[in-house]
């Protein structure tokens, strides 16, 4: 029996690594299970919240051992790998993920063989052929995956009470949502937008566009989370929770509806229509995460988000309307930004009231569009600290941010805000927000 393992790092950049679930590794080992069934022994190596030098105690010994390899987490991945093949020299090592889609070359020094855009055929793919003793570099699926084909990810990796978890659900202006027990899915893959900020167009450049799961099979998945682990409340991790085709969109949300579960996601401020509004409050609904990005228009034309400020006001006010929690992500340091970034974007917040405000600091992330063509972003320099690209700071503790890159003076939009600026107007925004009750929860 050939013994799978994958890597989960210890994520201790979180503040808390046990709010989101390891879907990407709940996918794989599901398929792997379903295809090999008794032929191979699945497990998740789970080492969130342990310290990074003593990881090696805590992970068993397998024939293959797996990773999903973020950026932040490149470098600890790596140096796990190097631990494990010093214990176990006959272990084989794949990886998949964003950071090594981008440093194929480099990934090829550290593992065995890379597995890049969709995972699920492909990973069937290597284990036969670790079988068979001809294990690939590389595997690269170039048609999409129709993810209906596969079953919905299993969470038995995990102990129940790392999957049910309380204070997910938690609301700013209802009581009692904090005790529900909840948890985190995604029903669907990518986004048809292609924003300068994001590393998935890089990724998905051979499945382009939004994938959703059926209805029915949401139905499902969500039957299964209630029964087996008492599930009452869900954290809907896809990018855009709504489905662009209106038509898809209804049907979408009858499905959760049905379930009568309660739940939470996010999505484009240009989703929102009095009619979606509706169908989320019936859906169960109860907040809604919006990109906002920035009160610039400059900087929101920069990044390619492809919405204007009025937009995304008249998505808050919708989401109010509605008693639907409106919760916003906007980001300080964005290229294009005025001097007063900070003043209109306090303005912006005044004036449309949003529940919570999730703020972050602008970071470079490879294989991204600012990070591929710097000059046409003002950016004279991108330094490849990769632990220095976190982008969220100060929402709990008085940390001090960092950045990684630098823009022009003279950028194309005029002049480019020093990094001590951006630090500055970031840090102001975070305490403003905190003092005027817009956050952390
Ligand atoms: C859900 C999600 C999360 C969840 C769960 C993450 C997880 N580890 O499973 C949570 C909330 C925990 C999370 C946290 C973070 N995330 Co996140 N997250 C996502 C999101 C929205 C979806 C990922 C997902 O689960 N998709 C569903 C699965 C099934 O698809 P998938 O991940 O693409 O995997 C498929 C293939 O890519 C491939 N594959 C990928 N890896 C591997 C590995 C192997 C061995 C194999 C065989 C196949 C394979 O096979 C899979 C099936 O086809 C993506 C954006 C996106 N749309 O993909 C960002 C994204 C991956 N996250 C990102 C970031 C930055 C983070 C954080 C660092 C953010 C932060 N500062 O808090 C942390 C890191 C936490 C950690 N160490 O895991 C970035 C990564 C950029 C980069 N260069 O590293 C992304 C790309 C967002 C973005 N647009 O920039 N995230």
């Amino acid at each position: 029996m050939l013994r799978i393992g994958f890597i989960l790092p210890s994520s201790e950049y979180l503040y808390d690594p046990f709010r989101g679930d390891p879907h990407t590794h709940f996918q794989i080992l599901t398929v792997l299970e379903q295809h090999f069934e008794n032929a191979i022994k699945a497990s998740l190596i789970d080492l969130r919240g342990i310290k990074k030098e003593f990881s090696i105690y805590h992970i068993p010994e397998c024939d293959v051992y797996l990773y999903s390899v973020y950026t932040l987490d490149s470098s600890e991945q790596f140096a796990i790998v190097k631990k494990i093949r010093e214990q176990y020299p006959k272990s084989i090592h794949i990886a998949g993920g964003p950071h090594i889609t981008v440093y194929q070359e480099d990934a090829l020094k550290i593992f065995d063989s890379l597995i890049l855009s969709d995972g699920e055929y492909s990973i069937i793919q290597a284990v036969e052929d670790i079988i068979k003793s001809s294990l690939k570099k590389i595997y690269e699926q170039k048609v999409p995956v129709d993810i209906n084909k596969f079953p919905f990810p299993r969470k038995h990796y995990l102990p129940k009470s790392a999957i049910a978890r309380k204070g997910l659900m938690t609301l700013k202006n209802k009581t009692g949502y904090d005790q529900i027990l909840g948890t985190t899915v995604i029903f669907s893959r990518g986004c048809p937008f292609a924003c300068s900020f994001c590393a998935m167009p890089q990724m998905r450049q051979y499945a382009p566009g939004q994938r959703y799961r059926k209805p029915e099979l949401i139905e499902e998945e969500i039957e299964y989370l209630k029964k087996y682990y008492n599930i009452r409340g869900l954290n809907v991790l896809d990018e855009i929770a709504i489905p662009y085709n209106i038509t898809a969109a209804r049907e979408h949300l009858k499905a959760i509806q049905r379930t009568n579960i309660k739940w939470r996601g996010q999505c484009r401020v240009d989703s929102l229509t009095p009619e979606m509004a509706q169908l989320l409050k019936d859906s169960g609904c109860i907040a809604m995460g919006l990109g906002v990005e920035s009160a610039s228009q400059v900087s929101l034309d920069y990044i390619n988000k492809k919405i204007t400020i009025e937009q995304a006001k008249n998505a808050i006010r919708l989401l109010k309307k509605y008693d639907i929690e409106a919760r916003i992500y906007m980001i300080i340091g964005l290229p294009g930004e005025p001097e007063n970034i900070f003043d209109i974007s306090w303005e912006f917040i005044q004036e449309t009231d949003p529940d919570w405000v999730y703020l972050s600091i602008f970071t470079m992330r490879p294989g991204t569009e600012v990070f591929n063509n710097p000059k046409k972003f003002g950016i004279k320099e991108i330094k490849t600290d990769w632990d220095k690209t976190m982008h969220m700071y100060g929402r709990y503790t008085k940390e001090i941010p960092t950045l990684s890159f630098e823009y022009e003076e003279n950028a194309p939009w005029g002049k480019g805000l020093s990094s001590e600026n951006i630090i500055k107007n970031y840090m102001t925004l975070q305490e403003k927000l905190k003092a005027n009750g817009f956050g952390p929860i």
